[in-house]
């Protein structure tokens, strides 16, 4: 009787952690990426004029939400505009500088309007005779900080009309379905234990 009950109660805890963790699923409705121009990790050798990052979905745009940076092997900036986005293609103009690894820092806003971020690299090797830009210090879209630019923007502040910017609520649900699988782990060690225990 008593191990069946136990046995009950464990099916209970097991039925309750995997429904904690259904909540989290929305959080798949965010965009992803599906391509870059440069492709991530190619070899380039003519200037690519624009620089882009295609996902599986719309973006918005808020203007300076959306944020593409190239940033060169010494550290400079090469996009020479700001970010545009046209349905789920943001791009940004550039003219890349010296030969090496360039980096492209971007954000984005998925269509749930959260923004997303990431960065991808591709390799600079300019064919003989091609034009090579002279790069900026700072980003030439919208820096008004004093920092390199190199790490991605910051949301737009709290201000903004977009008060669902922040993907704190995913952040939430993600913690409370490892606390629930927490709490089940130690409850099913608990009635283990009793049980062994008698
Ligand atoms: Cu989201």
């Amino acid at each position: 009787m008593r191990a069946a009950r136990a046995r009950g109660a464990l099916v209970v805890v097991a039925a309750s952690a995997a429904l904690a963790l259904l909540p989290a699923a929305p959080a798949s409705a965010h965009n992803y990426v599906v391509a870059t121009t440069p492709a991530e990790g190619s070899t380039v050798t003519e200037q690519p004029g624009d620089v882009s990052l295609t996902t599986n979905d719309a973006l918005l745009d808020f203007g300076e939400s959306t944020v593409l940076q190239v940033v060169g092997p010494d550290g400079r900036h090469y996009e020479t505009a700001c970010a545009a986005v046209d349905g789920a293609t943001a791009q940004v103009g550039a003219e890349l500088g010296p030969a090496g690894a360039y980096t492209v820092v971007w954000q984005v806003v998925s269509t749930d309007g959260h923004p997303i971020s990431g960065e991808f690299g591709f390799d600079w090797q300019p064919a003989a005779g091609q034009p090579v830009g002279a790069g900026a210090d700072t980003p030439p879209c919208g820096d008004s900080s004093g920092d390199d630019g190199a790490a991605p923007i910051e949301p737009p502040d709290e201000s903004a009309p977009t008060p669902s910017v922040v993907p704190l609520g995913d952040v939430l649900w993600i913690g409370g379905g490892a606390l629930a699988l927490l709490a089940a782990a130690l409850v099913t060690w608990l009635l283990i234990r009793r049980r062994s225990g008698d």
